[in-house]
């Protein structure tokens, strides 16, 4: 700021001269007119309307004028600086309602859009697999039992002829709970099978039998110490193994597709007597890898055939321990795990994928829900 200057003649200081503040404050205005964002108007208002301003250096010329001419420089400095605040905030508003307007239009929702930001849940295959097996002989007329997973040892073992001593009890290696008499997680869903029998005041018995067992096992590709069974029991007049094998066909065939042979072996369990492994014709290869290099089979490992469970007559021994005479009825038998039929349907080479929740293995098997 100049010093005060008695002898000053405000004509002759040029920053104050009428022409020189119209200037200044016609280049203000013309730029304030000029900014097209808020941040050039903020950079306009620092160099027009800011403390080193030239109008803000011409108001401070004013100080050292005479008391006679203060006035009238002051009113002239003093309405070019309103000219200029008011343009600057007239100028803010409608930028702001310009930015507010494109903000409305670049960031819009439609809300009325639909939203898949939760997918939907699904069943998990193996409760599929296990419905489906369950709905082929519901359709057949068989009915669903299940049992309790805390079983009773005589309804695991004895009452399937199996007594204390039986090596085959050793065969299903068992979880005991601690404290508790005669008490198992059950081993396999054959107790179901005695279950149904006695609840049953006189045959015919025809159930399907879903649910989960336990044996101690060690967790691995093909071995789970918890897993899923189905066991079928059927308890007549009259029953033979040809109706267990005709039964064992059409399962295949509503399972698999048709024209897929199955066959029993030769084999032991202590609750069938005869007693035989079921196996069905590979439905991938239908055989045709056997022999022959060029076609490999990944999910019969070439052989050709698929083994499914156990299954035979029920022994006499367990109709007569469910109440069941023997002279009288028959029944047919078998039991195999959904784990495993779920892998080989499916080509799943790994069971434990199968537990583990990850979506990643359970969505290519569709939104079944
Ligand atoms: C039984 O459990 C008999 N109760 C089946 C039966 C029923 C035979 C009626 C005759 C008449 P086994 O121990 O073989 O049989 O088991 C049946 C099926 O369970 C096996 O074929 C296999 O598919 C499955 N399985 C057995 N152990 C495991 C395991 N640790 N993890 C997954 N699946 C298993």
């Amino acid at each position: 700021m100049s010093a005060p200057n008695k002898s000053y003649d405000p004509v002759e200081v040029e920053a104050l001269k009428p022409a020189e503040v119209e200037r200044m404050r016609d280049e203000a205005l013309a730029a304030i007119a000029a900014a097209s964002t808020l941040d050039e108007l903020q950079q306009v208002k620092v160099a027009h309307a800011g403390d080193r301003s030239p109008l803000a250096l011409a108001n401070r010329e004013i100080g050292a004028l005479p008391p006679h001419a203060k006035a009238d420089a002051g009113k002239r400095v003093g309405q070019a600086r309103g000219a200029v605040n008011k343009a600057l905030a007239a100028r803010r508003e409608a930028l702001e309602a310009e930015r507010d307007a494109r903000v409305l239009v670049d960031e819009a929702v439609d809300v009325t859009l639909p939203t898949d930001r939760y997918p939907r849940g699904a069943r998990h295959p193996l409760t599929s697999l296990a419905d489906r097996i369950a709905d082929v002989f519901t359709a057949m007329g068989y009915s669903v039992a299940e049992g309790p997973e805390v079983e009773a040892e005589w309804l695991n073992f004895d009452a399937l002829n199996m007594g204390p001593d039986h090596p085959a009890r050793t065969m299903q290696d068992t979880f005991f709970l601690k404290d508790t008499d005669s008490v198992v997680l059950r081993t396999h869903t054959s107790p179901v099978q005695i279950r149904s029998m006695l609840a049953t005041s006189e045959p015919p018995v025809y159930v399907v039998c879903p649910g989960r067992v336990f044996r101690t096992d060690e967790l691995d590709a093909t071995h789970s110490p918890v897993f899923n069974q189905v066991e079928l029991l059927a308890v007549d007049e009259g029953l033979t193994m040809a109706d267990l094998k005709g039964t064992l066909d059409h399962m295949v065939r509503a399972l698999f597709g048709e024209g897929l042979a199955t066959r029993l072996r030769p084999s032991y369990f202590p609750f069938t007597e005869p007693s035989a492994e079921m196996d069905m014709v590979c439905f991938a290869c239908r055989g045709e890898s056997v022999g022959n290099p060029d076609r490999p089979c990944r999910t019969c490992s070439s052989e050709g055939w698929i083994e499914l469970g156990g299954c035979g007559m029920v022994n006499p021994r367990v109709l007569r321990a469910a109440g069941v005479d023997p002279e009288r009825y028959s029944g047919f038998a078998f039991g195999f795990g959904i784990d495993r039929m779920l892998m080989f349907r499916h080509n799943v080479e790994d069971m434990r994928d199968i537990f583990e929740g990850d979506v990643r293995f359970t969505l290519p098997f569709g939104m079944e829900i």
